[in-house]
């Protein structure tokens, strides 16, 4: 049987396209700055992103990790979202390794954070209070619905970080979902950021890798953080090549993603015993809930994995799927029989 994985954007597997340029990529040690292939596809991230500089890095965590370790010093203090990745799922690591304290306020609904909020929580210069430095965005943003967030919010809080003498960072995993959902340049998105990452290990298929954008001095402190926390990654112009091609060839399928995030949706919403709003579906992200009495995430999960679907529980009565380049309409079709079947047999 051929499993539909909807886990997530992260297990796509490299196109043959991909696998070649790895195969051919010419490569020198990226530490001492002669790796071609990481040069190119660096200068070619920041072009796509309209920044100065670029920097590659082995995951999307490892590039919050180097802009926050970049941005702040100890004791100094992040503003972010409840519910960002960066808080979530990544360990506290800006903590752990950087002494930097987060501040977390309510993300609503849409991933967006109110921007009174954001400036009520900036701190006066008091000796009690640590110093804010950095306020941190996310976008699309994940557990928000896989929401993509406007342009204009984003430059509203990039003058806002402006007027009070702080640094804006954008967790930009899918900023790539972003642009295409809303028809606008990922530039245009990033232009009041500081600094934004990027990952080309997701929806844009590549094996590993994303990237960190911002300006020369910025790029050139990261670079001693990435170094620092081990992630000098010497010819590694092989991930890079396939990261060329992601960006190249791979950015405007997104789209399909989205259609089919769209129509699993919708099929789930008339499943009765799934709740969720399809109008609230804006790029390939889908979150769910269970109310069918008797049946939990975690129940459903193992139902759905038994005939051949892959989702992820992400609470007691909820789960996610991710739209990713393995899946087509045809797949969304087969698993909303597999939805249909498994929910009603209980
Ligand atoms: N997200 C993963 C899991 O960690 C939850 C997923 O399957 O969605 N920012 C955002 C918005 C992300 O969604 C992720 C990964 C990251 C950063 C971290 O990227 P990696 O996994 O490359 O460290």
């Amino acid at each position: 049987m051929d499993m539909i994985d909807l886990r997530s954007d992260t297990i796509t597997r490299p196109t043959e396209a991909m696998r070649k340029a790895m195969a051919n990529a010419e490569v020198g040690d990226d530490v001492f700055g002669e790796d071609p292939t990481v040069n190119r596809l660096e200068a070619t991230a920041a072009q796509r992103l309209g920044k100065p500089a670029a920097m590659l890095v082995s995951s999307g965590t490892m590039g919050n990790l180097a802009a926050q370790l970049a941005h702040c010093g100890r004791g100094e203090e992040t503003i972010l979202g409840d519910q960002s990745h960066v808080f979530f799922y990544e360990q506290g690591g800006a903590s752990a390794l950087g002494g930097i304290h987060p501040r977390t306020l309510a993300n609503e609904a849409d991933g967006t954070i109110p921007i009174e909020a954001i400036e009520a929580a900036i701190r006066p210069d008091d000796v009690h209070f640590p110093q804010t430095r950095l306020i941190i965005l996310e976008n699309t943003h994940n557990r928000c619905k896989g929401t993509p967030l406007a342009p204009a919010y984003m430059e509203a809080v990039g003058q806002l970080a402006k007027q009070h003498g702080l640094k804006l960072h954008v967790d930009g995993a899918r900023i790539f979902n972003a642009a295409v959902a809303l028809g606008v340049d990922p530039g245009k998105l990033a232009v009041s950021a500081d600094s934004v990452t990027f990952c080309l290990s997701k929806a844009l298929a590549a094996p590993v890798g994303s990237v960190l954008c911002g300006d020369e001095d910025f790029i050139a402190r990261a670079r001693r953080v990435r170094k620092s926390l081990g992630g000098g990654m010497r010819q590694a112009g092989v991930i890079a090549a396939a990261g060329i091609v992601a960006l190249s060839e791979m950015v405007d399928r997104l789209a399909e993603d989205h259609a089919n995030a769209k129509a699993l949706a919708e099929g789930l919403a008339n499943i009765s015993g799934l709740r969720l709003d399809p109008d609230r579906i804006k790029t390939n992200i889908v979150y769910f809930r269970v109310s069918q009495p008797g049946l939990d995430a975690q129940a459903l999960v193992a139902r759905l994995n038994e005939n051949g679907v892959r989702v992820l529980p992400t609470a007691a009565d909820q789960m996610r799927a991710v739209l990713n380049y393995h899946v087509n309409a045809k797949d969304v079709d087969r698993a909303l029989a597999v939805f249909n079947q498994v929910v009603k047999a209980v």
